[in-house]
């Protein structure tokens, strides 16, 4: 039999690993490593073996499904897309256009789709109703670099190949394996930091598979991370050690001043005392920091969703400027991608709170409102009431927090559609599911993550295998429901979506060059230049064209573009990360807006986090955690990710003790969102007066379609969520939860 092997992309995490896929005939024979790939050299993890039995899922959806009578039922794409297209009209028609929401998940960010083709669709629906998975994740760390850099995703990724000091605040990188920073084989990259007598130092209130491997672990108590963060700051100053180097062209020294007297009164002592970190190690960290030549201070999901998250996230910046490790190889700097021109990111000024939720008054971060305010903003009746939600490549049942009341909310609308693979805990509730073709059948390019990688680097991977008769690519389907909100119908042709975003790109280059006369081109030309066989890859070509490293439409025919991409079956390494500030800053005035208003405000007003005993809390401070086979909600259809359910209760044996709980008791836990039952798991690698459960379980919803997860569901954690949010980035407090233990009856 003929075997071939054919290379690409994982899609699955931000590592964004190379994977070989063999195929015989057109089936997958099996998927590892690529030992060829230059960013993940070999490197992949079981959740990228198991795209195979992704694409085999035999409750993966292959076809629109319609919910009539509470009953599912296959339908053609022509029906299910006018049945859309007439309630969309309808809905809008009675409640305008706010009426509609738009959810959009974690995976679209992992798409060609997600990156090109969302933004028309948001535009189309014009509404003010738009969330996503970020007010669950990283918003903090947009919004602390939309103010300082300018621009949300002008984000700096830590130089961990480079650094002689790794420092790591609430992050799991050797199991999530890396977020906000795209580096194939942490474990690997961490062994040759320390190999080349580099460290790693991690704070977390777990002793995580990162900590057991680190040079130092400091516990933490839950979302007190700020005040840390605000007395290495104050180290810094009182010890005469803030020396940005050759950052202090770019920052006012006015913002310094400032700082310098903010962060007077959190002395280590101060800060011991709310994080139960001994003053002496802090002391000692900032001090680390500081003589490191080269240090990179990274932080995730421990520090954006946590109580103080926009602090936290803004504050790991600030210690990165003031010591001149920001923008410089061995710290952290922007990485530059080949689909994103110099200069392409508008300087127009960043701010927030540009528009309110209508029902608590949450503000608009990035453009979005916070998944904490979507169920809300269904249930509460008024103008602008959402009536109409689309979902895409999102669980927010499972995700976000106050689960139950989300679920109850989507039963309230008028109208549901998803596009997802599966019937799960919340397309179950969509009158209409559109299924994407499989994962693998898609052509593939890491728009957001090649922005975020430790190493310039750009892969094209073609699709796997044909996409099946009758099925749709993703692109297909946001470019049909884009037309559809444009009132062009079910029936428009998706490409001219498509063709909107080319001219749009095509349009740009000749007003940059003083308008078609004198370019001496047009439009039309350049888009006929373009290779690629698909829609996406046509716009991708465009983008690496006019790129840092693009051939300019043949001006530089040593540039790259989408055919000579194409040639590097495992990618095209770029050169490491480098120095670039002055083209890479995005203010408007050129310089880092070190110290903004609202976060000399978000000190002024800081407060002990309510999970924190000084705020009275007798019980428990609840964190999350996250496990190698996971992939938050929706990778437990798969027999060899979902075998040894994790969905247990950490807890420190001397505390566990004390409540009479022993291994693999059921324990109630209970917040003031509500309460549930979980088998209990004993460890000390947990903080004391801490407890630890896992997200995107809960798999025995009435009406999910999940055969292989049902059987094994867990305990949906963000059921005893509370609603709450960091004031400065409207993102959800999942860490740090104040909750009561006890031994079930
Ligand atoms: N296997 C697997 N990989 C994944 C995912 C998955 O579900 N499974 N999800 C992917 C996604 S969407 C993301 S965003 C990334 C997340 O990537 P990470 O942020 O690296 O992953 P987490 O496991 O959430 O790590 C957060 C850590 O913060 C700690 N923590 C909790 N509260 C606090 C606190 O207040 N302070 C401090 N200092 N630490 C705290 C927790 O103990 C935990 O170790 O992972 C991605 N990769
Ligand atoms: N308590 C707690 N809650 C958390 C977290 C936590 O640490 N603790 N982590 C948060 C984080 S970081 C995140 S990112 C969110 C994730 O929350 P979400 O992004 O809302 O949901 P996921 O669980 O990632 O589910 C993704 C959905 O997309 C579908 N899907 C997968 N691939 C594709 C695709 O290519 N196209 C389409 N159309 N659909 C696809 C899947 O079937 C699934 O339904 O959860 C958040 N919730
Ligand atoms: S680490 Fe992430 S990118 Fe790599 S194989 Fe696993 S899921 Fe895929
Ligand atoms: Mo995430």
């Amino acid at each position: 039999m003929s075997q071939k092997t054919v290379y690409r992309i994982c899609p699955l995490c931000e590592a964004g690993c190379g994977l070989g896929i063999t195929l015989s005939q057109n089936e997958v024979e099996k998927v590892r490593g690529d030992a060829d790939n230059p960013m993940s050299k070999g490197f992949c993890c079981p959740k990228g073996i198991a795209l195979k039995d992704l694409h085999e899922d035999p409750d993966r959806l292959r076809t629109p499904m319609i919910r009539e009578n509470g009953v599912f039922r296959e339908a053609g794409w022509d029906e299910a897309l006018a049945l859309i297209d007439r309630n969309l009209a309808r809905v809008r028609e009675k409640n305008g256009n706010d009426a509609v929401a738009l959810y959009l998940g974690n995976p679209n960010t992992h798409t060609m789709a997600g990156g090109l083709f969302i933004r028309p669709l948001v535009k189309s629906l014009g509404t003010k109703n738009f969330y996503t998975s970020s007010t669950v994740d990283q918003m903090p760390k947009m919004i602390a670099c939309g103010h300082l850099y300018g621009h949300p995703m002008r984000i700096p990724v830590p130089d961990i190949d480079h650094t002689d000091l790794f420092v790591v605040f609430g992050a799991n990188p050797f199991v999530s394996n890396g977020s906000l920073m795209t580096a194939p084989d942490i474990p690997g990259r961490v062994r040759s930091l320390q190999k080349r007598g580099g460290k790693m130092i991690v704070i977390d209130p777990a002793k995580t598979k990162t900590a057991l491997a680190a040079d130092r672990h400091l516990f933490i108590l839950p979302g007190t991370d700020a005040f840390m963060l605000l007395a290495i700051v104050n180290v810094l100053f009182e010890e005469k050690r803030v020396s940005p180097g050759h950052l202090a062209d770019f920052i006012n020294d006015g913002d310094i001043d400032t700082l310098e007297k903010a962060v007077s009164a959190w002395t280590p002592e101060a800060a011991a005392d709310i994080c139960l970190v001994p003053a002496a190690d802090i002391r000692e960290l900032a001090l680390e920091i500081a003589s490191s030549g080269k240090c990179a201070v990274y932080g995730r999901m421990g520090t954006s969703t946590a109580p103080h998250g926009g602090l936290s996230s803004w504050l790991i910046e600030v210690i990165n400027i003031l010591t001149g490790n920001m923008d410089r190889p061995g710290g952290t700097a922007f990485a530059r991608p080949a689909h994103v021109p110099d200069g392409s990111i508008p300087k127009r000024g960043f701010a927030t709170d540009r528009w309110r939720s209508r029902v608590s008054g949450a503000p608009e971060t990035a453009g979005e409102l916070p998944a904490a305010v979507l169920a809300e903003e269904i249930t509460t009746p008024g103008n602008g009431q959402i009536r109409m939600l689309i979902t895409i490549a999102g669980n927010p049942v499972v995700g976000a927090p106050e689960s139950d009341r989300l679920d109850e909310a989507l039963a309230q609308l008028d109208f549901m559609v998803s596009v997802d693979y599966y019937i799960n805990e919340t397309t179950r509730r969509a009158n209409v599911i559109l299924p994407p073709a499989s994962i693998i059948c898609h052509g593939h390019y890491d728009f957001f993550f090649h922005g975020l990688s430790v190493r310039n680097y750009g892969a094209y991977s073609p699709p796997v295998l044909e996409k099946g008769t009758g099925e749709k690519d993703k692109w297909e389907i946001l470019a049909h429901l884009t037309l559809i909100a444009k009132g062009m119908g079910a029936e428009a042709d998706p490409g001219q979506v498509a063709q909107g975003i080319l001219h749009e790109l095509a349009s740009g280059v000749i007003k940059s060059l003083g308008g078609p006369e004198k370019a001496g081109i047009t439009e039309q030309t350049l888009i006929g230049m373009l290779s690629g066989k698909t829609a996406p890859e046509r716009i991708l070509d465009f983008l690496l064209r006019i790129g840092p490293y693009g051939d300019n439409f043949g001006l530089n025919p040593d540039g790259i573009n989408f055919d000579k991409l194409s040639e590097f079956a495992h990618g095209m390494d770029l050169g490491p990360l480098q120095s670039w500030i002055e083209k890479a800053i995005a203010t408007p005035d050129n310089k880092i807006h070190l110290f903004p208003l609202p976060y000399q405000d978000a000190i002024n007003r800081l407060e002990v986090p309510p999970g924190h005993p000084q705020s009275g809390n007798r019980g428990f401070s609840l964190i999350g955690r996250r496990h190698l086979r996971t992939n938050n909600s929706w990778m437990h259809n798969i027999p060899a990710l979902s075998a040894n359910n994790p969905c247990t209760l950490h807890i420190h044996p001397e505390n566990a003790r004390a409540l009479g709980v022993g291994n693999n008791d059921m324990a109630t836990v209970t917040s003031d969102a509500g309460t549930i039952s979980v088998p209990v798991e004993i460890t000390d690698t947990i903080m004391p007066g801490v407890v630890s459960l896992p997200h995107g379980w809960g798999h025995d919803m009435k009406g999910s379609q999940l055969r292989v997860a049902g059987k094994n569901p867990g305990v949906n954690a963000n059921r005893i969520t509370p609603a709450i949010m960091d004031p400065l980035s409207a993102t959800a407090v999942l860490n740090g939860i104040p909750v009561s233990v006890a031994k079930s009856g």
